[in-house]
């Protein structure tokens, strides 16, 4: 009998059959089983996602280890899953729930059916679950009923990190790093900050809806540590990629991301927005390559000027290109992200962001540069202004499902989720242009 089993939750109810796609360490519940282990208890991290586990070999697991808790995330995709796992399960445990969609759904947590105890987190959980655990509550809960009970980490909250420098991180919890990539480089992740800066509206990370809480970032020490401890323990790579919701925010960050990374025989990987490079230099952007900048990842989103401004996004195409441009004379490559199926999209619409994606495909064939294209389908994420603007207008809101048609068309079914086609173009046009989005990363002169 363990203490804690912590699960990253999956995303699909059943195991997929020869499902091979790739998978990131889920680092903040890394940080959580860290802090629990470093206080006495006995944790396993089950990686439900990266390991195709089903829901009901999940149950087995449970069952058979009869842990005195159980830790899971949620987000918006993989409610249903949750909700499930904890009312089938015929072992009664304590349960503890937490990850970014909390503070919008924990009403209906609390009313999910079974006796075991069901303790809901909202925000950063990387002291109060050991807390929890150890019964040792520094704080009250916002909210009881029966054995229910709802905990706030708020800025003010003794559990709140402040200072997320120095955070421990026991990376033999996670079982899928290094990442052996597909193009042929060897990869660890880390984080270096929290929040976000812009305000997109399909976003669970948008500021104004994280408005009480600030974007916390880690010194430059701390993670030159980081990055030096990652090389002695694996020291088989050669890339490193940051996950932060954004990492390049501007041109300070720029500097010293430059100034950090020069030091290292390393290729680096990250989040920037079209803004970021706002008042950079081509020389900056040279420095930024020469400093081991592989690849930035880029939610570009829409090609329609229209669409971008109901997204709270840079709606002047125009500079998304000559940005592009930039990157790719000096040799960094770019991922896109793209979205479809906004509320309202219509096909011309829909023609505009294939038209700009295109575009810069072609563009960045003849600098010899890549451009890679992430095509999702539009689903509101619980809490975002998108979802709010959607139940203002009376539109009914589906739970988030698989999308089968979608992964026929396409593959990488852990992108492929729907919860109706809220767009003005048929489903089979919304998926035609998807597919057609995604055809294009084929596409050579
Ligand atoms: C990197 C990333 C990924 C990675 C790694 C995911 C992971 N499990 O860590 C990958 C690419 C695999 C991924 C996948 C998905 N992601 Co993601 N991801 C992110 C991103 C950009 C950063 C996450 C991160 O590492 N942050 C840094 C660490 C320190 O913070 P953290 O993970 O949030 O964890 C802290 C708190 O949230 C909290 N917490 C988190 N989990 C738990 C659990 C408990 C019990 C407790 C108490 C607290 C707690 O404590 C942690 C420590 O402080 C966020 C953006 C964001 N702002 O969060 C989106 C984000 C979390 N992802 C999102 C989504 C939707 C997904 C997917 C469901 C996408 C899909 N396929 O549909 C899957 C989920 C798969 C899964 N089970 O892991 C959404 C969630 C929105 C929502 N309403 O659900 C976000 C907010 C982005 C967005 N578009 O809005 N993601
Ligand atoms: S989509 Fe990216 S830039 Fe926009 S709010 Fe979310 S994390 Fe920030």
């Amino acid at each position: 009998m363990i203490d804690v089993l912590i699960i990253n939750s999956p995303i699909f109810k059943d195991k997929l059959k020869g499902y091979d796609e790739d998978s990131l360490p889920p680092i903040g519940l890394g940080y959580i089983a860290t802090n629990m282990q470093n206080s006495g208890i006995e944790v396993e991290l089950l990686d439900a996602f990266a390991n195709n586990t089903s829901v009901l070999e999940i149950l087995d697991i449970v069952e058979n280890k009869k842990p005195k808790f159980v830790v899971l995330n949620i987000f918006s995709t993989n409610y249903e899953i949750v909700k499930d796992i904890i009312e089938e399960c015929n072992f009664e445990t304590n349960f503890i729930i937490g990850g970014p969609v909390t503070k919008h759904i924990y009403h209906d947590i609390i009313n999910w059916v079974t006796s075991s105890n069901i303790d809901i987190v909202i925000g950063d959980g990387d002291y109060i679950v050991t807390d929890i655990v150890k019964n040792a509550l520094k704080e009250e809960p916002v909210e009881v009923l029966y054995n229910r009970r709802v905990f706030k980490v708020e800025y003010n909250s003794c559990c709140f990190p402040q200072d997320i420098s120095n955070i421990p991180l026991d990376r033999s919890f996670f079982k899928n790093e290094p990442i052996m990539h597909p193009r042929g480089f060897i990869e660890a992740n880390l984080v270096t900050s929290r929040g976000c800066i812009y305000n997109c509206s399909f976003c669970g990370a948008a500021r104004s809806i994280n408005i009480d809480l600030p974007v916390r970032e880690r010194t430059t020490d701390s993670i030159r540590e980081e990055i030096d401890y990652l090389l002695s323990l694996y020291p088989q790579i050669n890339s490193i990629r940051i996950l932060d919701d954004l990492f390049l925010k501007d041109l300070n960050n720029i500097k010293k991301a430059t100034n950090l990374f020069k030091n290292y025989k390393l290729n680096w990987r990250c989040m920037a927005h079209i803004k970021t490079f706002r008042d950079v230099s081509r020389e900056q952007i040279e420095d930024l390559k020469a400093s081991g900048c592989s690849e930035l990842f880029i939610g570009l989103e829409s090609g329609s000027e229209s669409i971008l401004k109901l997204l709270n996004k840079n709606p002047n195409v125009a500079q998304t290109k000559e940005v592009l441009l930039k990157l790719f004379l000096c040799g960094i490559n770019v991922k896109g992200y793209f979205i479809m199926g906004f509320p309202d999209e219509t096909e011309n619409d829909m023609y505009l962001t294939y038209n700009l994606a295109k575009q810069l495909k072609q563009l960045s064939l003849v600098m010899e540069s890549s451009f890679r294209i992430s095509i999702f389908q539009f689903r509101p994420y619980h809490g975002t202004l998108l979802y709010s603007r959607i139940l203002d207008i009376n539109r009914n809101i589906q739970p988030i499902r698989i999308n089968e048609k979608l992964s026929k068309n396409i593959g990488r079914n852990q992108f492929n989720f729907s919860s109706g086609n809220y767009s003005q173009c048929s489903e089979i046009n919304l998926i035609k242009y998807i597919k057609m989005m995604n055809d294009l990363n084929g596409v050579s002169l």
